[in-house]
């Protein structure tokens, strides 16, 4: 496993690049094949057999709703989480380089470019971070929704799915940014996060140092 530092730069050397053009992680290597994309990857995961506990429902038609869920996550959930996380977060790596730099910095990025020119160096607006939470708020709402349909306390029923596992970073972001708020009023998705957080994968999958709280004095609270 190779660690990359994103603040120096490493997603962007050539090395990496030759790997994933698109200057972002994860990327998986195995057997000397490319996976690229945490959905893909988690699904490429499964179809290798490496998972004990299947993580795909096994009726195709399941196996459906899942990846629309995944599909709804990446297309709503995963753009707005970035704006809040680079304004609360981020921004003060990039304040403190000159203009020249930013922008230097802004045109190495194949796929953020855009969204960091639209940052700047004074950060996303108001109305930006207001827009970006409301998507977060539409998407606990769609998760309350599907549990109650699914009857929990999985997105998918019983049996926890990789619907939950790609949708799990972005609340735990909100929550550590602070806006347990979003989902206040979702008594199911509180339910599906305490039971989340409360398991032993969870516990390992998020070490010491892997909040931003832990790595961002500023956003501790109290
Ligand atoms: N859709 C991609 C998004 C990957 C992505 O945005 N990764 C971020 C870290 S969470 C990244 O590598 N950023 C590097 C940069 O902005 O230069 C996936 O899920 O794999």
């Amino acid at each position: 496993m190779e660690i990359l530092d994103l603040f120096s730069g490493d997603q962007l050397k050539p090395e990496y690049l030759s790997i994933n053009p698109n200057g972002v992680v994860p990327a998986l290597v195995h057997d000397g094949k490319i996976v690229l994309d945490s959905s893909v990857i988690i699904e490429y995961l499964e179809d290798i057999n490496i998972n004990h506990n299947p993580l795909r429902p096994p009726e195709p038609e399941n196996a459906a709703k899942m990846r629309a869920m995944i599909r709804y996550f990446d297309e709503v959930a995963g753009p707005s989480v970035r704006i809040p996380s680079y304004n609360m977060a981020f921004l003060p790596h990039f304040q403190d380089l000159s203009v020249k730099e930013f922008i230097a910095l802004a045109e190495s990025k194949p796929l953020r470019k855009d969204f960091l020119l639209k940052m700047g160096r004074t950060g996303f607006s108001e109305k930006d971070m207001n827009d970006s939470t409301a998507k977060i708020d539409a998407t606990c709402n769609r998760m309350e929704v599907w549990l109650g349909e699914s009857g929990g306390p999985f997105l998918l029923g019983k049996a926890i799915s990789y619907a939950d596992i790609c949708i799990m970073p972005v609340i735990v972001r909100m929550q550590d940014l602070g806006r347990s708020d979003l989902w206040a009023s979702n008594t199911k998705v509180i339910e599906w996060l305490k039971l989340i957080q409360s398991s032993a994968t969870y516990e390992k999958t998020y070490c010491e140092g892997s909040l931003l709280s832990q790595v961002y004095p500023h956003l501790r609270n109290g």
